[in-house]
């Protein structure tokens, strides 16, 4: 995995609407989405993501459903992102099937070996720094902890948490092979100009 991935959150959208974030975010160059809906109810997320899917269909960027394999599977998304206090990866996958991507958030050194024994399609290293858009994470990795993962684990890692233009190179060069952006991209006045600063940055160091 490498690029730019957009999470959304519609709290930070500033009452645009979501799917125009989201097109302008791939119009910026992002490489991945991934619908984070923490309040919505099943009937509209699923709606949503149907939505979601044919904006991102004539860019083959690839949808992955936060949390819910039902959503995903309702609407054909990708992929699912899971945390430590989901579904277990081995019952997603068997839902999902052996194509779908599944990624994992690794939140402790403990929860890092234990990706080690899943065929998940990435692992989230998160938070990498403090941030505002979720509180109730643990301790931060940091760029030394984003460093030592890179050096262990045998997946691509997404790093996640407080990722800006301002640390994009800084990121990367210590292992991250793809970033994830809420605010810094949902937030931003524009969000596909916001999109291709980081992913210029990106290209740049490669
Ligand atoms: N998981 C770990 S940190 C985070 C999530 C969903 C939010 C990252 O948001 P931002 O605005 O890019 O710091
Ligand atoms: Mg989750």
């Amino acid at each position: 995995m490498r690029g730019v991935y957009l999470v959304t959150d519609r709290g930070l959208c500033r009452n645009r609407p979501l799917p125009e974030i989201i097109l302008q975010a791939v119009q910026g160059g992002a490489a991945y989405v991934q619908l984070r809906e923490k309040d919505l109810p099943t009937r509209a997320f699923v709606e949503e993501a149907m939505a979601v899917k044919n904006i991102l269909l004539p860019f083959n960027v690839p949808l992955i459903i936060n949390d819910r394999i039902d959503v995903a599977l309702a609407c054909g998304a990708d992929g699912v992102h899971i945390g430590q206090e989901d579904m277990p990866y081995s019952t997603a996958r068997k839902l999902i099937g052996k194509n779908a991507i599944i990624g994992l958030s690794v939140e402790t050194w403990e929860d890092v070996e234990a990706a080690q024994r899943l065929d998940v399609d990435y692992i989230g290293v998160s938070p990498v720094f403090a941030t505002p858009t979720k509180t109730d994470t643990k301790e931060p990795w940091g760029l030394e902890g984003l460093k030592k993962i890179k050096s262990f684990s045998r997946h691509p890692i997404v790093a996640i948490g407080g990722i800006n233009e301002s640390n994009t190179r800084a990121v990367v060069e210590a292992g991250a092979d793809c970033l994830a952006v809420v605010s810094a991209i949902c937030a931003a006045d524009s969000p596909e100009m916001a999109t291709r600063k980081i992913l210029n940055l990106i290209q740049t160091l490669r």
